[in-house]
């Protein structure tokens, strides 16, 4: 860890605002040595509290006040901070030396976040993922603040307040948290036709990821990129993980809500913590101006994607996360995204929804972190250097020296000086706008199914399946019975038998009429098609007494060669002795444990003269295969899945030959679908 920290000019800056307060006398916030801290200070032993306690007062009071405003979206989040490094200069497109110097390392901070649950609810909800990226680069701080899925539920930013209010819980009576399974946020969807596709995608594996390290993200709005000549390009932003994007299952979702409700929060700060850095490449979708009529969309419009098939994601650079925070309230917490924090050679479009953006950050910024100076606080400020005549404020911490604060003047030699272009200063690409004030959209921004078809089509059948069970899972919440209705009304124009089927599983009335004639599919939406591996995969290896030590002793060092990690399960924590004299100590027990927290099992040995411990045991096991993972079995073990009638199937690995290497390639696999 303390290697990583050398050479990133973040950490350096961070560094002086670290206190440590170990082996430190106690003060009060003035300084003062406090002598005691379990006492108020009362007018006799039995009598009252005292006013004089500026102690007492001074504790209580911080205590009232350590609460700030939570986002209104994204509010639970967890973050960390790493490093981007580029792979091949695109000077041809951008001016950003972010994007033309290969040989330098930008420090990042990245927050991954759900949208709709408060701060406190659980990471597994299904629900679109935030994955925002802060660059401190030597130009000025540039954020990337996407998505995890690529398109948006509505097209212009006026709408925002009305889809987050219909998602949020009920105003009435705060029901139910975190979950879009509810009558208001469907009967917007069924009344608000614009976000189809992305309520394909919600419906979709990708709103129930396996791990903040293996989601996309996207930038979802069309950026520009201007390079030094002035030309300019559109651009759409990619984060490709290197482990793949890969997802949960929804009952292993639900159930993890209550068992591990920090799931993801844990999943990344021990993968950082082992030395598992996350790893994620940057790639960028390029248009050129020429070309921005040449779809069969409007590039303008948040609720579609450029089919990779139809323009490549260029792969240009990689980010790797290296340390976990200090500190969750100053760093996490704190840290402010704003999609207008750009640099040079990146610029906006007239995306409607993208405009909408570049206000409301600050804004809402401006009421969570009390005040104008939220610049100032260590984890949001630059790195480089930052002069301008703003002054004052709440909390303002800059003690600004010399008489001049406004421009232009001759005291200070009329500086601070705005910067001309060839300086570094930022030009806004000059496009011509000109137009009558309307409100009104576009006719290019009308054709709200065939994306969401598109979508629909590029899906595998494991993937079309979940979608059948979150769409009936959810509208079977519904209980207006016509809004249940309107929706599979709706979503018969992305495809009829899923509309049909859907209608049937929540007891209304099958549309007869709709469809959709888009037979185009792309395929690299289907999570089939991603990157496999087993790197950083968890098993849960079940053992108890008397187990071959010299035969699990080679499978599990083989494992860790490979990058498994691996716990050790058995009736009670603590050491448990195989033949040969290998002992193993169990981290967890049966009862701690649960088969929803793994990628797979490995059943040594389990049986106990214990009832209890025998059907928790036959429990996990049988969890892991429903959720169709791996399951791998030597010896004893191997009754287990004999008894529960499993061998034979996919993904079900026992003794025999290369057991430990054909045990990893099905945990490459993620899952195994075709199970029965
Ligand atoms: Fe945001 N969004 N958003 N959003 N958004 C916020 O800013 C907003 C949108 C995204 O980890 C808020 O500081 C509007 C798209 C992320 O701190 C707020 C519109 C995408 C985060 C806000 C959108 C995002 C936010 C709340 C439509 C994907 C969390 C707290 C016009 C590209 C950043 C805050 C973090 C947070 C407004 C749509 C991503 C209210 C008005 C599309 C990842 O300002």
């Amino acid at each position: 860890m303390a290697d990583k920290r050398k050479n990133d000019p973040k950490d350096e800056q961070l560094e002086i605002f670290r206190v440590n307060d170990k082996d430190k006398f106690m003060t009060t916030n003035q300084g003062l040595k406090v002598s005691e801290d379990e006492l108020s200070l009362t007018a006799g032993v039995r009598g009252p509290t005292i006013m004089e306690d500026f102690h007492f007062r001074e504790k209580m009071t911080h205590f009232d006040h350590e609460r700030i405003p939570e986002r209104v979206v994204h509010a639970r989040g967890f973050a960390a901070h790493g490093e981007f490094q580029l792979y091949e200069n695109m000077e041809r497109y951008t001016k950003a030396k972010i994007f033309t110097d290969t040989s330098k390392k930008t420090p990042v901070f990245v927050r991954f976040s759900t949208v709709n649950g408060a701060r406190g609810s659980a990471d597994t909800a299904r629900d679109a993922r935030g994955f925002a990226t802060k660059f401190y680069t030597d130009e000025g701080n540039y954020d990337l603040v996407a998505n995890n899925i690529p398109v948006f539920f509505i097209q212009d930013g006026i709408k925002f307040p009305d889809v987050v209010h219909s998602f949020k819980p009920e105003p009435h009576n705060d029901i139910p948290q975190a979950s879009t399974a509810h009558d208001n946020f469907w009967d917007f969807v069924a009344n608000n036709p614009e976000n189809a596709h992305m309520v394909m995608w919600i419906m979709s594996d990708r709103a129930i990821p396996r791990s903040f390290r293996m989601m996309e993200g996207f930038g979802v709005n069309s950026f520009r990129f201007v390079n030094a000549n002035g030309e300019a390009f559109f651009v759409k932003f990619h984060w490709k993980p290197k482990l793949g994007a890969h997802s949960l299952v929804w009952e292993e979702a639900q159930k993890l809500m209550g068992v591990d409700p920090d799931f993801h929060r844990n999943d990344l700060w021990e993968a950082i913590e082992r030395g598992d850095y996350p790893e994620y490449e940057l790639g960028v979708q390029i248009v050129r101006q020429e070309d921005e009529f040449k779809f069969d969309f409007d590039l303008l419009d948040a609720t579609k994607l450029i089919p990779e098939e139809e323009v490549p994601v260029k792969i240009i650079g990689k980010m790797t996360l290296t340390r976990n925070v200090d500190n969750f309230f100053a760093e996490t917490e704190q840290v402010a995204f704003h999609p207008a924090n750009v640099v040079p050679g990146i610029d906006f479009t007239n995306d409607p929804l993208l405009q909408a953006r570049l206000f409301s950050y600050v804004d809402t910024q401006l009421i969570r972190l009390g005040g104008p100076n939220f610049h100032e606080i260590p984890i949001n400020r630059p790195i480089c250097p930052f002069h301008n005549n703003q002054r004052d404020g709440y909390h303002r911490q800059t003690i600004n020296v010399g008489r001049v604060n406004y421009h232009r003047n001759s005291l200070a030699g009329n500086t601070p000086t705005p910067a001309p272009p060839e300086e570094g200063g930022y030009k806004h690409y000059e496009e011509k706008v000109d137009g009558r004030k309307v409100r009104a959209r576009s006719k290019s921004f009308t054709d709200f199914f065939s994306q969401a078809t598109l979508f629909w089509n590029s899906m595998s059948e494991p993937e079309k399946k979940h979608i059948i069970d979150a769409f009936s899972f959810e509208l079977g919440k519904v209980k207006n019975k016509s809004v249940r209705q309107q929706n599979v009304d709706l979503f018969a124009n992305v495809d009829l038998e899923l509309a049909q089927t859907v209608a049937r599983n929540v007891g209304v009335t099958p549309p007869n009429s709709g469809g959709s004639s888009v037979t185009k599919s792309s395929p690299a939406l289907s999570q089939l098609n991603t990157p496999m591996s087993a790197k950083t995969r968890k098993v849960a290896v079940i053992l108890s007494n008397g187990f071959n030590g010299p035969l699990v002793n080679s499978v599990l060092e083989f494992w860790k060669a490979e990058g498994l990690v691996l716990d050790i399960i058995s009736e009670d924590q603590g050491m448990v002795m195989g033949t040969n004299g290998v002992n193993l100590e169990a981290t967890q027990n049966v009862y701690t444990a649960d088969s929803v927290l793994y990628d797979a099992v490995y059943m040594v040995r389990g049986s106990s003269s214990d009832m209890r411990y025998n059907q928790k045991v036959a429990h996990f096991l049988d969890e892991a295969f429903r959720h169709k993972k791996t399951i791998g079995a030597t010896g004893e073990g191997v009754q287990w899945l004999q008894v529960n009638k499993f061998t034979n199937q996919p993904g079900v690995i026992s003794d025999g030959g290369d057991f430990a290497k054909r045990f990893v390639e099905a945990v490459a696999m993620h899952r195994h679908w075709n199970r029965l």
